[in-house]
C-alpha cells in the first residue's frame, strides 16, 4: 500500500487529496494518513497542506522495489524484492529465505551491510548508501559442477550494465569487476546442493558507487565509480540494468544452452588475459601467464615449464593488479 501511494504522489504533479488517494486505493484517509508518516520516515519530503492534500517534494535516493521497478525489464528477476536500511549481509539472509522456499529471482537489496562478506570468510565493507549491496536468489536446474558459470553471468551483466551507464570495466576472472586496475565490484556464489542437483544458489554483487574514500586496509586495492569517472552514479538505473542484463544471459545459458556472449564479454573484457599470474590456492602458489578462457569459462594457463592447466574458480592474483607487482 505504501508502494501505491508513493507511486500515486510520483504521478501528480499537484497536490492529492486525502479523500482522492482513499478514494483510489481503498482504505480510509487515516490510513493513507498512517503510510505517508512511514514514506516520509524513509526520507521523503512530502508536502501536507489542508484542503489540498499531499504533494511529493523530494526522493531521497534509496533502491527499494518502487524506485527500481520502473527500469525494470525482467520477468523474474527483482519481481520479489526485499529492500532493507541495514542488515548483516544480503547473501546470509538470502540463503536463509531460499531454505524457507523464496521463489527464484528474489533479491534482496541493504543501503548497508554491516557483516558483508566476500570469498574465504573475507570481509566486504559496505557502507551505507553509497553502493549497491544486493543478492538473488536462483533456482537453476542444472547438476552442481555447472553453477561456477553463474559467476560469470553476473559478472558480465555487471559489466553490461556499467557500459550502459557509460562506464568501461573490466573483468578479473572470475569474480572481479575491476576500473584502472582497482576493484570496484566482487561477486559472492554460494550455492546449497547434492551430488547432482542444486537446490539454490544465491549470488551476492557488491558494487562500490557513490563511495568517497574507503578504508585504510583496502584504499590501495578498492574504488568507486564516482572515485573513477567523477560523477555520482545512478545507483537504480544500475541496479536494474544489472538485472535486465542478467535475466536476459541466464535465460540463454538456462534454456538454450547457449554461454556464447558470456564467454565474449569475460573474453573482450578481462584484465587477465595476457598477464603473468599467480594461481593461489591455500599455501600453494603457482606461477603461470593467462592464456584464454575456454568456452566453458575456464581459465587456461600456460605454467612455466610451458604446460597449460586448465582453472575452473579460485584465487588468481595479477602482475600489476591489486599490489602484485
Ligand atoms: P573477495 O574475497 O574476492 O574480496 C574480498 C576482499 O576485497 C577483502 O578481503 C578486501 O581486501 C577487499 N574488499 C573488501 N571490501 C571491499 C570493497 N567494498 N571494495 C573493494 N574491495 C573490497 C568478493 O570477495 C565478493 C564480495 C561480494 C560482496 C557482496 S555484497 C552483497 C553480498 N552480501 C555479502 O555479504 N556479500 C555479497
Amino acid at each position: 500500500m505504501k508502494e501505491k501511494i508513493l507511486e500515486a504522489l510520483k504521478n501528480s504533479e499537484d497536490f492529492i487529496s486525502g479523500e482522492e488517494l482513499s478514494r483510489r486505493l481503498g482504505i480510509s484517509r487515516a490510513a493513507i494518513w498512517k503510510h505517508i508518516k512511514t514514506i516520509k520516515d524513509q526520507g521523503y519530503k512530502i508536502e501536507s497542506i489542508s484542503k489540498k492534500g499531499y504533494k511529493l517534494e523530494y526522493s531521497p535516493d534509496l533502491l527499494t522495489y518502487g524506485e527500481v521497478r520502473k527500469y525494470l525489464e525482467t520477468e523474474e528477476m527483482g519481481r520479489n524484492f526485499l529492500h532493507y536500511d541495514s542488515i548483516d549481509s544480503t547473501n546470509v539472509l538470502a540463503k536463509k529465505l531460499a531454505q524457507e522456499g523464496a521463489v527464484h529471482g528474489t533479491v534482496i537489496l541493504a543501503e548497508e551491510q554491516t557483516s558483508g562478506r566476500g570469498r574465504l570468510g573475507r570481509a566486504w565493507v559496505s557502507p551505507k548508501s553509497t553502493g549497491i549491496w544486493m543478492t538473488v536468489i536462483l533456482r537453476p536446474n542444472i547438476s552442481p559442477f555447472m553453477a561456477s558459470k553463474l559467476t560469470l553471468i553476473g559478472a558480465a551483466a555487471v559489466e553490461r550494465a556499467m557500459e550502459e551507464v557509460g562506464i568501461e570495466a573490466y573483468i578479473k576472472w572470475p569474480n572481479d569487476i575491476v576500473l584502472n586496475s582497482k576493484k570496484v565490484c566482487g561477486i559472492l556464489t554460494e550455492m546449497s546442493g547434492e551430488m547432482d542437483r542444486v537446490n539454490y544458489i544465491v549470488m551476492g554483487i557488491g558494487i562500490n558507487v557513490n563511495t568517497n574514500s574507503f578504508p585504510e586496509e583496502i584504499n590501495s586495492i578498492a574504488t568507486s565509480l564516482k572515485l573513477e569517472t567523477g560523477r555520482e552514479v545512478d545507483r537504480k538505473l544500475l541496479v536494474a540494468g544489472i538485472l535486465n542484463n542478467f535475466e536476459n544471459l541466464y535465460n540463454k545459458f538456462i534454456i538454450e544452452n547457449n554461454f556464447n556472449q558470456v564467454i565474449d564479454i569475460c573474453r573482450n573484457k578481462s584484465v587477465l588475459l595476457g598477464k603473468d599470474v599467480r594461481l593461489i590456492n591455500g599455501e600453494n602458489i603457482r606461477k603461470a601467464k593467462a592464456i584464454d578462457i575456454d568456452d566453458d569459462g575456464e581459465l587456461i594457463v600456460e605454467y612455466e615449464d610451458g604446460v597449460l592447466g586448465k582453472v575452473l574458480s579460485g584465487e588468481i592474483s595479477v602482475r600489476g593488479l591489486y599490489g602484485y607487482v
